[in-house]
């Protein structure tokens, strides 16, 4: 089950509560205070961990405490602090404060920590307040309460490109073809119904993510279809391809398709509706008719975007469609920097400057001079 949004409550560790005592021992008169101070509460920490992928271990687990600091004891002992709790979240999750909807934090990157709740001051011992003029202090402090909050999580996926488009517009074939991917593929709309993520590679060390989401029709954001609650996964990627299924089996005209998604993704965000886009004509092979290409071309070309078409059965502009999207996203690559240029070591014996004595083995300048040799 792919999880994308949970509510948690947390409550960070309470203080130890301050310890009153006064040190009674045999020859030591007035011994004086001596209650230690409470320990601190432990505090309540979200760590992002790239191995979960989704929120759904923590919807049947919203309940998290940190543990609490333990009370000061007689003979100046301070309690023991708390531990912490860790909860674990995906990367890409987005942490809002449930009550206000304020939002909190944004974790973006593997091992960040953030913490949720502070855990409770311990409170402070009577020896604490012993002063020059009041040195048998009895007040002492209770531990201060931990913070206490209640969260929503959602998870945004984090992906370079996200693919849009009507269902069957060939998004789930696309991605398994161009990553190791491998969602669902049926020729049914809606048979994607979770995103799903793909790693294309380029080369050995260049790779970007891919994000296949559930497709969108018409009126999608007055909740038709699957509606646009998907449309949140790809609202922090950096490249949109579009993709308009031209083949004659739809019935219906590229060109209108395409205005419909564009059109919903406008109802869903305007940010999002403005982001670099590239339109893709998918199922080129099943594609008798030249025109529905050409129309679907020249539209793009009328609202200034690129546009290319591919056929993910024979592959046909794939590779091509691959290298303009990591064009569109990642930093160009470097030119091997030039091998600095060393200067040749100076090998002339430094007394009579001839130049060096080779070893007849191995034709090798020899190291061994004189007296130093078997040093
Ligand atoms: N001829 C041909 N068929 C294709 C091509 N790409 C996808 N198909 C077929 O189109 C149908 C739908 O493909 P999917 O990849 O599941 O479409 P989708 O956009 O992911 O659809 P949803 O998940 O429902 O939104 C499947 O039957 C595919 O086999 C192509 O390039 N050529
Ligand atoms: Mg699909």
């Amino acid at each position: 089950m792919f999880v994308d949004e949970v509510r948690i409550s947390i409550k960070a560790g309470d203080g130890g509560n301050g310890c009153l005592a006064f040190r009674r021992e045999k020859y030591v008169p007035r011994g004086g205070p001596s209650g230690g101070d409470g320990g601190h509460g432990g505090d309540v920490v979200l760590v992002a961990n790239p191995h979960h992928n989704t929120l759904l271990h923590l919807r049947f687990n919203p309940e998290h405490k940190g543990e609490r600091g333990r009370h000061g004891e007689g003979s100046n002992r301070t309690g023991h602090d708390g531990a912490p709790a860790e909860v674990e979240v995906p990367v890409g999750t987005v942490v809002w404060d449930a009550d206000s909807g304020e939002k909190l934090h944004d974790f973006s990157q593997p091992g960040e920590r953030w913490i949720a709740a502070r855990g409770g001051r311990g409170g402070r011992g009577n020896a604490r307040f012993a002063t020059a003029t009041h040195q048998a202090p009895t007040e002492h402090e209770a531990g201060f309460p931990g913070q206490e909050r209640r969260l929503r999580l959602e998870l945004k996926l984090l992906a370079d490109v996200g693919l849009v488009g009507f269902p069957n517009a060939g998004k789930s074939t696309l991605i398994s073809r161009i990553s190791a991917a491998r969602p669902k593929i049926a020729d049914y709309p809606f048979t994607t119904l979770e995103p799903q993520l793909g790693v294309v590679q380029l080369g050995d060390f260049r790779s970007f993510v891919v994000a296949d989401i559930p497709g969108l029709i018409e009126n999608a954001h007055l909740g038709v279809g699957l509606g646009v609650q998907f449309l949140r996964h790809i609202e922090r990627t950096r490249l949109l391809a579009h993709l308009v299924d031209v083949s004659d089996a739809t019935g219906r005209d590229p060109a209108h398709d395409f205005d419909v998604v564009m059109g919903e993704l406008e109802a869903f965000s305007k940010e999002l509706a403005a982001k670099p886009m590239i339109v893709v004509a998918t199922k080129l092979d099943a594609a008798q008719d030249p025109k529905r290409v050409a129309k679907l071309r020249r539209l793009a070309k009328k609202k200034g975007l690129d546009f290319f078409a591919v056929s993910s059965v024979t592959g046909k502009g794939l590779d091509e469609l691959k290298w303009a999207m990591a064009e569109r996203i990642l930093p160009p690559e470097q030119p091997p920097s030039p091998e600095p240029h060393r200067p040749e070591p100076d090998r002339r014996d430094p007394d009579t400057h001839e130049p060096p004595r080779r070893d007849p083995d191995t034709g090798e300048p020899s190291q061994a001079r004189g007296i130093s040799k078997g040093r």
